[in-house]
């Protein structure tokens, strides 16, 4: 059975345009049909202190994958793109990819919590999220991600840049 997901893209080293560009192709090809993107944000760090800004931005997927083998494409997509993982905490990354919605489904496990335990407090996730589906409902908190965006608190800024292009 096909999902629809929503997946949350970052990067803040090296050509961020192109790994935005790479990362939407490879999920195009290992993950399923990308159906929708986002505009492209520049964002602050949150969460921690770097000098590299971010761009993000949100695609939505159709997806026969179930979570778990998701969650592995997603880690090779990450690892095919440069990233390197290395002990605890907030790192600047090549590429970050996370499972913000996999349908309405609610999942809590130990190497993956959805919907993306962050979403609500994360307005480089809010802004670009509510461009593709303002009025869904947020499966746990039941209101709808523009009223999360109004009430969120996030004070880390998030400037939209540019549409995404296909290549
Ligand atoms: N991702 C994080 C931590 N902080 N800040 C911004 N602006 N964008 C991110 O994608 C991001 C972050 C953890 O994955
Ligand atoms: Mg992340
Ligand atoms: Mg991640």
């Amino acid at each position: 059975m096909e999902k629809t997901v929503f997946l949350g893209l970052g990067t803040n080293l090296g050509d961020r345009e192109n790994n935005l560009s790479m990362a939407v192709k490879m999920i195009g090809e290992e993950i399923g049909k990308v159906t929708d993107c986002s505009s492209v944000y520049e964002t602050e760090p949150w969460g921690f202190r770097s000098d590299n800004p971010f761009l993000n931005m949100v695609v939505k997927v159709r997806t026969s994958l179930r979570p778990s083998g998701l969650l592995g494409r997603i880690l090779m997509i990450e690892a095919k793109l440069g990233r390197l993982r290395s002990g605890k905490g907030y790192k600047s990354r090549t590429m970050d990819i996370d499972i913000l919605l996999y349908g309405n489904d609610i999942i809590k496990k130990e190497d993956l919590e959805i919907p993306h335990p962050g979403i609500a407090v994360r307005r480089f996730v809010l802004e670009p999220l509510c461009e593709l589906a303002p009025d869904m409902i947020h499966p746990v908190l039941k209101v709808t991600f523009t009223e999360l965006l109004e009430k969120c608190g996030d004070a880390c800024g998030v400037s939209i840049k540019h549409p995404f292009a296909v290549t």
